[in-house]
């Protein structure tokens, strides 16, 4: 199997990240691509030209990481998934809020990278908003993945990791140093530390 991804991707991260955290290595490749450069291999897998996207030996490619997710989980039997229950409604939960704070912290980033006329104020501020908004919920709500080892707690860590990267100057440990404390925890696992962005990106 082949996953299409690019190394700022925090879509694509949550994927690389549990295929480590599921010891999968050897059996999914990863393909490195600039989607923006739209490479005819990734719009065969995926036709909207993003990554993540998954290749499998049989069957159509998966697109979109949280069905990727959903498909690596399936691999072996260390499930980082609950098969069902409220347990998995909670888990796909914390990885839906996760994914809108990358959604959001991208919306602010293209916003921000446009030439200054065309950049329109309302949309970074509404973003913004929800940054704040989102991080405030994830502390109020910490007791339920900080000691976590799940895919949950795996996606917010991606999540607050890409705000490191694309909105740094948020400085968020300030105001939340407790999920400040749970990322730092996170970063100790190869899942993370292996798949951190470069530096230079
Ligand atoms: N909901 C999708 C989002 C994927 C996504 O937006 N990927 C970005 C990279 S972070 C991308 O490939 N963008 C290229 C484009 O929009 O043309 C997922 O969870 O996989």
């Amino acid at each position: 199997m082949q996953l299409f991804y690019s190394p700022t991707s925090p879509y694509a991260r949550k994927c690389r990240a549990l295929i480590i955290e599921k010891s999968l290595e050897s059996k999914i490749e990863l393909v490195e691509v600039s989607p923006l450069d739209d490479p005819a291999a990734l719009h065969a897998a995926n036709p909207l030209g993003k990554v993540p996207a998954l290749i499998r030996k049989s069957g159509p490619a998966l697109i979109n990481s949280p069905l990727i997710c959903e498909f690596i989980d399936t691999l072996n039997d260390d499930r980082w998934i609950p098969a069902n229950g409220e347990s998995r409604i909670l888990v796909l939960r914390q990885q839906a809020v996760a994914d809108g704070l990358m959604d959001l912290t991208i919306g602010r980033r293209i916003e921000k990278n446009r030439d200054a006329k065309l950049q329109y104020p309302l949309w970074v501020e509404r973003w913004e908003r929800g940054i704040a908004r989102t991080l405030e919920q994830l502390d109020r709500e910490r007791g339920q993945f900080e000691r976590s080892v799940d895919h949950g707690a795996l996606s917010i860590a991606v999540a607050l990791s890409y705000l490191d990267l694309r909105y740094a100057e948020l400085d968020w440990r300030s105001a939340h140093p407790e999920l400040g404390a749970f990322l730092e925890r996170w970063e100790q696992r190869d899942s993370i530390r292996l798949t951190a962005p470069p530096t230079s990106a």
